[in-house]
């Protein structure tokens, strides 16, 4: 292990965690085996190699499905909320190991400290969240058109719920899914990125302490570091009842279609192509406070990140000043030292998607008024550090159309607001929406059925950041799905119709005769 690594502290963190120099990647909720090939876990920070990872082979896959299996009957007959008993402890761990998991995700993912305490900081919330809903699985209660007759609805459990998540995210969306899916009766396998192997090991070593104090049996919880053979064959499996997949609209075209094939369940959150609507009627100092962080935050590579900023004439050169202003303020290095603004991106395949977005909207004619570069020099050394940068587009430009997961922000001219919210909702993509604006008019035209078509419109707030209290998720290319907040757990469970006759006579429904 590198000097820079013990500056951070990153070892005790790593000891912390329960990692080691070589881990292996399979866990069902006790020991861990594995079978496949080695995995190597790089830091995006300084370059430096943080830990090695055995992948899970096909032998392990079917090992864990058996596991999960056989858990799943066990554990739906656990009451509901006892079953939140188990999530509220879950809640209490990552208190206990908020620091250092924010740290690991930090270093592991390139995201700014505070950011990675953000992400920890979701995760603790959707346990209390789900905690309660585990008291709340209701059904609605009909009146039947029979006398004598009762109609209710109620949930059920699905069965096995999988989960591959995206590196961007690499512990929250674990959370989201997970706390929701065992409240309401499920057990779960997670498939992380493989680019975020080690917060996916800590956070599967915190659930199996919870799983261990409570006597619980293996497969509840299981995780499999794995490449994307074993995701398809995840995905492909009759035996995984609902599949929730964060990552690409490209990967998730593909997933939804097999997931589709076998009739199984999906929840997407793909795509996203966010854009802030500047109007006339802004509060401008907000307005760019709001738009650089959704931009620059994580390095520009969140779902929710602004990708195009949207600006009425009257304001536009104002705003175009003052964001070049901020950019040059901007300190960009290393994210666990809490002075700068801006980490590096995942990996160097990053910096060159970066690079050839640039490169194209260029060639469309993007007319940049913060250049983009490739940072080098000391701090640097991982390649992976690039320099946010602003350009003026037409929103048709092909790049505008496409999510590049990088800190370039897009700058677009209107005129009517009419206009704005058609710029706004011509991308294939549509999960988070804003509009900066103190015109009530204005923010509730935003809001109905004729402005933003996106999952998440905000008004005077950012595209990024959601709570995890409402239901997360977009429309189009960002897949339909939600995850989180308010009645998401529908999404975990099988709706059950029921009917029931107290009477001694059989009535038929729509008042059909049938005597014998
Ligand atoms: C993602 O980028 O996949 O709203 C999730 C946000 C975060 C979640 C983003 N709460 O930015």
């Amino acid at each position: 292990m590198s000097k820079k690594v013990k500056d951070f502290g990153i070892e005790k963190t790593l000891k912390n965690l329960g990692i080691k120099d070589e881990n292996k990647g399979t866990s069902t909720g006790g020991k861990y085996f594995a079978s496949g090939k080695i995995l190597e876990s790089y830091s995006p920070v300084d370059g430096n190699l943080i830990a090695k990872v055995k992948t899970s082979g096909i032998s392990d896959y079917d090992k864990v499905i058996e596991t999960a299996e056989k858990a799943f009957k066990e554990f739906r007959l656990i009451p509901a909320p006892k079953r939140g008993e188990i999530v509220r402890q879950l809640g209490q761990k990552l208190r206990q190991y908020k620091d250092d998991l924010g740290k690991l995700v930090s270093y592991e993912m390139g995201k700014s400290l505070q950011e990675g305490l953000g992400e920890v900081q979701e995760m603790i919330d959707i346990c209390d969240f789900a905690v309660g809903v585990s008291r709340q699985l209701h059904g609605y209660t009909m009146h039947s058109e029979r006398p004598g007759h009762r109609m209710y609805e109620q949930y059920h459990p699905l069965g096995i719920v999988g989960i591959i998540t995206a590196f961007n995210f690499p512990v929250a969306v674990w959370s989201w899914n997970t706390a929701l899916a065992w409240i309401c009766g499920n057990v779960t396998i997670w498939k992380p990125s493989e680019k975020t192997p080690l917060c996916a090991v800590a956070c599967q070593n915190i659930m199996n302490e919870v799983l261990k104090e409570n006597n619980l049996p293996e497969g509840i919880s299981s995780v499999m570091v794995a490449d994307h053979e074993i995701g398809q064959r995840l995905v492909d499996d009759k035996r995984i009842a609902l599949v929730s997949f964060t990552g690409s609209t490209r990967v998730g075209r593909m997933v939804s279609t097999s997931v589709a094939q076998r009739f199984g369940k999906s929840i997407l959150e793909l795509g996203g192509n966010n854009a802030i609507i500047i109007s006339k009627d802004a509060d401008i100092d907000m307005s760019i406070i709001g738009a650089v962080f959704g931009a620059v935050g994580t390095a520009g590579q969140r779902c929710t990140s602004t990708r195009r900023l949207i600006i009425h004439e009257s304001v536009y050169d104002e705003v175009k000043n003052r964001l070049a202003k901020a950019y040059g303020q901007l300190k960009i290095g290393n994210p666990l030292d809490e002075s700068n603004h801006v980490g590096p991106l995942i990996d160097t395949d990053a910096v060159n998607m970066y690079q050839e977005a640039i490169k194209k909207g260029k060639k469309e004619g993007a007319k940049f008024v913060v250049e983009g570069e490739v940072l080098k020099g000391k701090g640097y050394e991982s390649g992976c550090y690039v320099k946010p940068c602003i350009a003026e587009v037409q929103n048709s430009y092909e790049i505008v159309q496409h999510e590049t997961f990088a800190p370039i922000l897009y700058l677009i001219k209107y005129s009517t607001l009419e206009e704005a919210v058609a710029i706004q909702n011509d991308v294939p993509q549509g999960l988070s929406s804003a509009i900066m604006t103190q015109n009530l008019r204005e923010a509730e035209l935003f809001l109905s059925h004729a402005g933003s078509d996106c999952g998440i419109a905000n008004v005077n707030i950012g595209t990024s950041g959601a709570e995890i209290g409402g239901a997360f998720g977009g429309e189009k290319e960002t897949g339909g799905g939600r995850e989180s907040g308010s009645d998401v757990w529908k999404y975990y469970m099988r709706r059950q119709t029921n009917t029931i006759n107290y009477t001694a006579s059989l009535p038929l429904a729509q008042g059909i005769k049938f005597d014998l």
